[in-house]
């Protein structure tokens, strides 16, 4: 028996299914005046990205160029290359692919939705040969009062019960993208977890915070910075705490951990009033069940400017200190800046060293996982100009 509108449950409602939920070389010569922890940062970055190259997303009845680029890491590497930052290493410079990752994978999605990502590309293109030029989109959903419990054969259908929205071109190179990303994140956290490193950077697109547990959207497949905030877990850290300061609310990273006091979600993001993804990320989604008080959404109105972004900022770096974190995600998007052209909020370019400065100031170990920032050419400054801010 369907209920025609289920009770809010804090953005679980995507998890169909079972409800579950090193040392590195230097590749770049050290260079004089750059603080020592800053120059070394680990940088595990994706060698698969490029691979995922969608062509075009649903917008206002059309469909419009994307625009999550692979232009967009691109230039985060050209700006640590001439800035001289980072230990850049790839997942494969760290550790060959292992059982651990698949099994820490089917933890935090599940595995029906895995099997489909990986798939989903031979599939489409199984159905006609022609689709191979072509990317796949979804445009029908198990919503309110329709059944999600029964798994379709249609592919289509399938496409639909595993995504939330039709921006989300899924094209030849997206899983191996997407599952090269997940790996960059982990090896991320684990650095970060057995001490050898302060703080590590993992440069991957697509981005994360969108997927949930077993839904697609909001260009993301594989929530990289829920992946990392896991392995902090199991590397024994009790406590963690993600920070979202994409401009768009983490739905994804907050539904897998709504009912656990172990990770705390803090939010700071455009209000779902007005803003993507639209039904989740309000300041009264507190957390349920054991999970009670750990998720903190700090929605701000389209046009805000830095002032009122760092004070919230503040708040949220407050409760992560005082929930006692021993450890630190950030989901660092650059879609706040004043000329991202889907995003509303105001920050300049040299704000960013600021909210490095003020990252820092927690002191944690912490993991930087890449998620938005459209202006493209301004993404390199400004993501680096956070790590430089960190690091100073
Ligand atoms: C991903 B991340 C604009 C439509 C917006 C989705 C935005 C996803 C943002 N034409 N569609 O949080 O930066
Ligand atoms: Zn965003």
């Amino acid at each position: 028996m369907q209920r025609a509108v289920r009770a809010f449950d804090g953005g679980k409602r995507c998890e169909h299914g079972a409800a579950r939920l090193a040392q590195m070389p230097a590749a770049t010569t050290p260079r004089p005046g750059v603080a020592q922890n800053l120059r070394d940062m680990l940088i595990v970055h994706n060698p698969d990205h490029a691979g995922h190259a969608g062509r075009q997303e649903m917008f206002r009845g059309r469909l419009v160029p994307c625009h999550e680029v692979p232009q967009r890491l691109d230039h985060v590497l050209t700006e640590l290359r001439e800035r001289g930052l980072g230990r850049l290493a790839t997942p494969a410079d760290i550790a060959p692919a292992d059982a651990a990752f698949e099994a820490l994978l089917a933890r935090v999605h599940t595995p029906p939705y895995l099997r489909f990502l990986q798939g989903a590309w031979d599939e489409w293109v199984g159905l006609d040969p022609a689709h191979a030029a072509l990317d796949a989109l979804p445009s029908v959903w198990p919503v309110r009062g329709l059944r999600a419990d029964v798994e379709p054969i249609n592919f289509a259908a399938r496409l639909g019960l595993y995504s939330f929205d039709a921006g989300t071109p899924l094209t030849a190179g997206s899983w191996a993208a997407a599952h090269a990303g997940a790996r960059c994140a982990v090896l991320a956290a684990q650095a970060v977890a057995g001490g050898g490193e302060r703080s590590a950077f993992a440069l991957t697109r697509p981005p994360g915070h969108h997927a949930g547990a077993d839904c697609f959207g909001g260009y993301c497949f594989l929530n990289n910075a829920a992946l990392a905030a896991q392995a902090l877990r199991d590397a024994g850290h009790a406590r963690v705490a993600v920070l979202d300061v994409d401009y768009h609310h983490g739905n994804g990273t907050q539904s897998l951990f709504y009912e656990r006091a172990d990770v705390f979600f803090a939010s700071l993001h455009g209000d779902p009033r007005t803003e993507y993804p639209f039904f989740l990320g309000h300041a009264d989604e507190r957390g349920a069940g054991a999970g009670a008080g750990f998720n903190l959404n700090l929605p701000l109105p389209r046009g805000t400017g830095f002032a009122a972004w760092r004070a919230a900022l503040g708040q949220a770096l407050e409760a992560i200190a005082g929930f006692g974190a021993g450890a630190l995600v950030v989901s660092l998007g650059v879609d706040t800046f004043e000329g991202d052209p889907i995003s509303g909020f105001r920050l300049a370019s040299p704000d960013y060293l600021a909210v490095g400065r003020a990252l820092a100031e927690l002191a944690l170990p912490t993991v930087f996982v890449f998620e938005g920032g459209y202006a493209v050419a301004e993404v390199g400054v400004n993501t680096v100009n956070v790590l430089e801010g960190f690091g100073a």
